[in-house]
């Protein structure tokens, strides 16, 4: 049989506005920008994959146009004619080539995964030993920037019962500040809701010690990454000093971290998420950590579109466990769908997408409206 070779990468960046503004310690989102990566083999085949970050560069060391110019500039050169179905190879070859750029290793990686399932007609969790779950439970941001806002919106999605675990975004304003926003917030959700937030590495260590114990107090259940990424002996120490959960996810880039993570006991839980991993592989790398340093795990997101969304759902299908759930809510933040069947959400859970690959078809129309270089001429 002759061998399928990668003939094409092409790379192209979408900017889909966000329902409302989504306020974070270190920005305020008014639109995703996403990177499409769609890889066509000799065979006639096609895989797409997705790289985001949020923000910009206010969260990471990548940002939308530098994910777009290190595959253009240095991965495809590399790849192309390469075996398409030798994925380990592949991502092993950019690894001698590419250091750092997770997010933009991740959107070719996706769309390697995603041209080999869709080749055997499997879907992309047959590839990492089979689904173990039709559907995860799926939690929901708040971060309007106001507390009635966000109350309205909480009652609204359990009303739908489209999402029960909330997570909301403070670190911007001063901690007593943001303790009191949380606790009106669980206030008004009562036993109804799981409630967590996110810092976004915004506090120091006094903040967080005073903010952790506000947080427990008022009934928060976990805090995400209140310190910087490199503050692991202290993270060890909010870890070790309070009951509430803390979690891990910019310290969380990939397996390397993972490991640091887990022997410094700074965390209570991973947020593992594909793009920060540096793909589906790194990112199954980074839980079996987890698991074997008896972390507990959640599957966090970049904001991805539903493509995105659709590969990191293919993964977490197949984790046993998954104390604290997902997040997997990205295409919702969006005012539209990108995929010609959306992702589905219903009784406060995702649904794995069925088919081959990652189980996502993009519109065609929708992404030539929301290309950054071109489009806007759709009807909505
Ligand atoms: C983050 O830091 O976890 C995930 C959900 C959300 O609203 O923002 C992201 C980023
Ligand atoms: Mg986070």
């Amino acid at each position: 049989m002759p061998v399928t070779k990668i003939d094409q990468i092409e790379t192209l960046i979408l900017d889909i506005p966000t329902i409302r503004g989504h306020v974070l310690s270190m920005a305020t989102m008014r639109a995703q920008s996403a990177v499409l990566v769609t890889i066509r083999f000799s065979d006639g085949s096609v895989g797409i994959g997705e790289g985001t970050t949020i923000g910009g560069l206010s969260y990471g060391a990548e940002s939308p146009e530098s994910i777009r110019s290190a595959i253009d500039t240095y991965v495809t050169p590399a790849l192309t004619g390469w075996n398409g179905d030798d994925v380990n190879g592949a991502i092993q070859h950019i690894d001698r080539l590419v250091k750092g750029n997770r997010i933009a290793k991740a959107a070719v990686e996706i769309a390697l995964w995603d041209g080999l399932g869709k080749r055997l007609g499997v879907p992309v969790a047959q590839l990492f030993g089979g689904a173990v779950h039709e559907r995860l439970p799926v939690a929901w941001t708040l971060a309007s920037g106001n507390s009635e806002t966000d109350i309205a919106e909480a009652l609204e999605m359990i009303e739908m019962r489209r999402h029960n675990i909330f997570k909301l975004k403070i670190g911007k304003r001063s901690v007593a500040e943001d303790v009191a926003h949380v606790a009106r917030i669980k206030q008004a959700v009562g036993a109804a809701a799981s409630v967590r937030v996110d810092v976004n590495t915004a506090w120091s260590l006094q903040d967080a010690r005073w903010g952790l114990r506000g947080l427990q107090d008022a009934g928060c259940e976990l805090v995400e990454q209140p310190l910087p990424a490199r503050y692991r002996r202290a993270m060890a120490e909010l870890t070790a000093g309070y009951e509430i959960a803390v979690m891990a996810d910019e310290a969380l880039n990939g397996p390397e971290d993972a490991l640091e993570v887990a022997k410094a006991r700074a965390a209570d839980v991973f947020a593992v998420k594909v793009a920060q991993s540096g793909g589906l592989k790194k990112a199954a790398e980074v839980i079996a950590i987890g698991q074997a340093a008896g972390f507990s795990l959640y599957g966090g997101t970049m904001l991805e579109t539903g493509l995105g969304t659709a590969a990191a759902l293919q993964l977490f299908a197949t984790v046993e466990r998954l104390d604290w759930g997902t997040e997997f809510f990205g295409p919702l933040l969006l005012t539209d769908e990108i995929l010609a069947e959306p992702i589905a959400y219903r009784d406060f859970c995702v649904e794995i997408p069925k088919g081959p690959g990652i189980g996502a078809t993009l519109d065609p129309d929708k992404i030539r409206f929301f290309r950054r270089d071109g489009g806007r001429t759709l009807k909505a």
